[in-house]
């Protein structure tokens, strides 16, 4: 049975012309790829699609041979007929700053959302907003292209992290079935998304593990990585670094690392990721930051050798009981 939103987006996408699709800041690979997957849908409805986006595209899918499509900047105030808006819990989300008189589609996977768009789409039960837009897919009758269905099973495998994380479910298996029956090939997107790394980036991720600490009988690991790493290795300082946390939380019985990333002299921006009963935003909420169960963040000044012995030590008091119940 197709809900009432899914029915009213197809219904408005088939009436308009003019379509714009926008992510939230600091785009991920849901985003990234549900958008290629929608702008190709609409193209092959005759529609004119064009895909916004405040923020840069990250590494590895600014690779893809049609990242090109996406354009960074303002959405304008009139050019569109309407503007759908993926994975954005509110307007200031996707950053963008014209959208008030257009008609605005919001389609998302999270359970923080305003529902502030003309038309609300939102199942947090989606294992990623890729799933969302196979269902709208199949409402508008599209063909899955391999094109198609190589982004949306892409979209798939990056946001339950491979089918490791919580959110992978039956949904993420049989909407992934589905597209590779279409097509998708999941060996040509595994090298696509782990094996496209850069040298520098393995150099880095050597230093920034060197660096390795753990407290509190290994529950608690601490990396740092510094300004010189970048600068040395010739890497942007917006780099994802979210594969050096991976690799740092998969060590046996860690339940909360604590990532020092030196923004400036005595500044560090600490990102914290964690599982379990370790709870992140308790340990950011503490320090003036914030964030979710799992993931969240701060930013915390002084002498590092301070800071690397002071911060775990207030971590682990904050985190005690929950840290020893596993
Ligand atoms: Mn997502």
């Amino acid at each position: 049975m197709m809900n009432k939103a899914l029915t009213e987006i197809a219904d408005k996408i088939i009436q308009c012309q003019r379509i714009a699709i926008t992510s939230h800041l600091r785009p991920d690979g849901d985003s990234i790829c549900t958008s290629l997957a929608l702008y190709h849908m609409g193209k092959s409805l005759g529609k004119h699609v064009e895909i916004i986006n405040k923020d840069n595209t990250p590494s590895p899918f600014n690779l893809f041979p049609d990242s090109g499509c996406i354009t960074i900047g303002s959405i304008p105030p009139d050019k569109f007929d309407l503007v759908i808006l993926l994975e954005c819990a509110n307007i200031s989300r996707s950053g963008q700053k014209h959208l008030g008189n257009y008609f605005k589609i919001n389609i998302d996977h999270h359970h923080t959302n305003d529902f502030y768009a003309d038309i609300n789409w939102v199942e947090p039960e989606a294992p990623a907003v890729a799933c969302m837009a196979y269902d709208l897919g199949k409402a508008l009758n599209i063909i899955f292209t391999p094109g198609i269905s190589n982004h949306l099973y892409c979209a798939i495998v990056s946001d339950t992290g491979s089918f490791q994380f919580s959110n992978t479910n039956t949904r993420a298996f049989e909407v992934s079935y589905h597209l590779t029956e279409k097509g998708a090939d999941p060996l040509m997107i595994s090298e696509f998304m782990f094996h496209n790394n850069s040298p520098e980036k393995i150099k880095l991720l050597g230093r920034v593990l060197s660096r390795l600490k753990t407290f509190y009988e290994g529950k608690i690991a601490v990396i740092t990585m510094f300004k010189d790493d970048l600068i040395d290795l010739k890497l942007r300082k917006e780099i994802d670094s979210e594969y050096i946390t991976t690799l740092a939380r998969s060590i046996k019985d860690t339940q909360i690392v604590l990532f020092f990333k030196e923004m400036k002299k005595n500044t560090f921006r600490v990102s914290i990721r964690s599982r379990g009963n370790a709870n992140s935003a308790q340990v950011a909420e503490h320090f003036g930051g914030g964030g979710h169960l799992h993931a969240a963040g701060f930013t915390v000044t002084g002498n590092y050798d301070n800071l690397i012995k002071d911060v775990p030590e207030k971590v682990a008091s904050l985190l005690k009981k929950k840290l020893n119940n596993g």
